[in-house]
């Protein structure tokens, strides 16, 4: 007898037939997705946007690979130009909603030139970076935002740098919203991803996630529930946390809320291209 598979409510969003997915069990980013998700459809079907309008690009990276996984009109760039290929869908289709999803090594590191002057553009685009604190897709090499002293494959001696606070640049540069949340708390990766859908200009949801297999392995984490929970203990949830709040260490630990919100005009509006 044929096993009947079950239906998720998120399965329209999904390329079901891409499936199984590329991540490691107890990865956070299939915890991101979903969440954007809820989002979206929560969007779609307040009438913000239709769901033919959404375009989802990524870069290269485990993260960016989810472009390849959802159901919607997306883009799989190259590492690093996932912003700027998203800045000419929206500049040649203002009506799209775009959205950018990829690594911390995407979007801060090999991309942090195009962040920063999206991000000073107030450009039309909601980027999510998923930051798990190293490059995993190559091995879990150093990344600018790993925390200082840690380990990874590329400071066997511990990370003699300090993190990027991407928070706190993109923040400095002008974005509309920017805020930062965690895959332990689930629920509000939604609620920032939904307020930024909802905005004009530039928006920006950093969310800290888990890599068990790249990350934690190296830090001395073995188990993917383990890491999870240590994470969990770091992470301090504040509603209007100050930009000064959000320098993190993996010592004294993170602050994930809305660091920005507000209502300059976007680019479009600014080169009246708003329809
Ligand atoms: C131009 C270019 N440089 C380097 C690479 C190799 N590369 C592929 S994925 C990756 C790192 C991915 O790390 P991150 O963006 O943080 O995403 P994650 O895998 O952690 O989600 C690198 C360096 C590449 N594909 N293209
Ligand atoms: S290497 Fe890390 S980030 Fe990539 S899929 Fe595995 S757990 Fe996730």
């Amino acid at each position: 007898m044929a096993v009947s598979r079950q239906v998720h409510p998120l399965d329209k969003y999904v390329r079901v037939d891409r499936l199984p997915h590329l991540w490691c069990p107890g990865c956070g980013i299939g915890i991101v997705m979903s969440a954007m998700l809820r989002a979206i459809g929560r969007r779609i079907s307040e009438g913000l946007v239709r769901e033919e309008n959404i375009v989802i690009v990524g870069g290269i990276g485990c993260t960016a690979r989810m472009s390849l996984y959802l159901n919607f009109d997306t883009v799989h760039a190259i590492h690093g130009r996932a912003i700027p290929f998203a800045v000419g869908v929206k500049l040649a289709n203002p009506k799209l909603k775009v959205i950018v999803v990829g690594g911390d090594g995407d979007i801060a590191g090999i991309g942090g030139n195009h962040l920063m002057h999206a991000a000073r553009r107030n450009m039309d685009i909601t980027v999510i970076m998923v930051n798990n604190m190293v490059y995993a897709m190559t091995g879990g090499q150093l990344a600018p935002t790993t925390p200082t002293g840690l380990y990874t494959t590329t400071t066997p001696r511990g990370n003699p740098e300090k993190p990027i606070n991407v928070v706190k640049l993109v923040a400095s540069l002008g974005a509309n919203y920017v805020a930062r949340a965690s895959v332990t708390h689930p629920a509000l990766i939604e609620t920032y991803v939904y307020r930024a859908l909802g905005k004009e200009g530039f928006t920006f949801v950093e969310v800290l996630s888990t890599c068990p297999e790249m990350f934690g392995r190296h830090i001395g984490i073995k188990d993917a529930v383990q890491l999870f929970m240590e994470l969990r203990g770091k992470v301090k949830v504040k509603a209007k946390p100050s930009l000064n709040e959000s320098y993190y260490d993996w010592e004294s630990g993170f602050v994930i809320g809305e660091y920005v919100d507000k209502d300059d005009p976007g680019y479009l509006r600014m080169i009246g291209l708003l329809r």
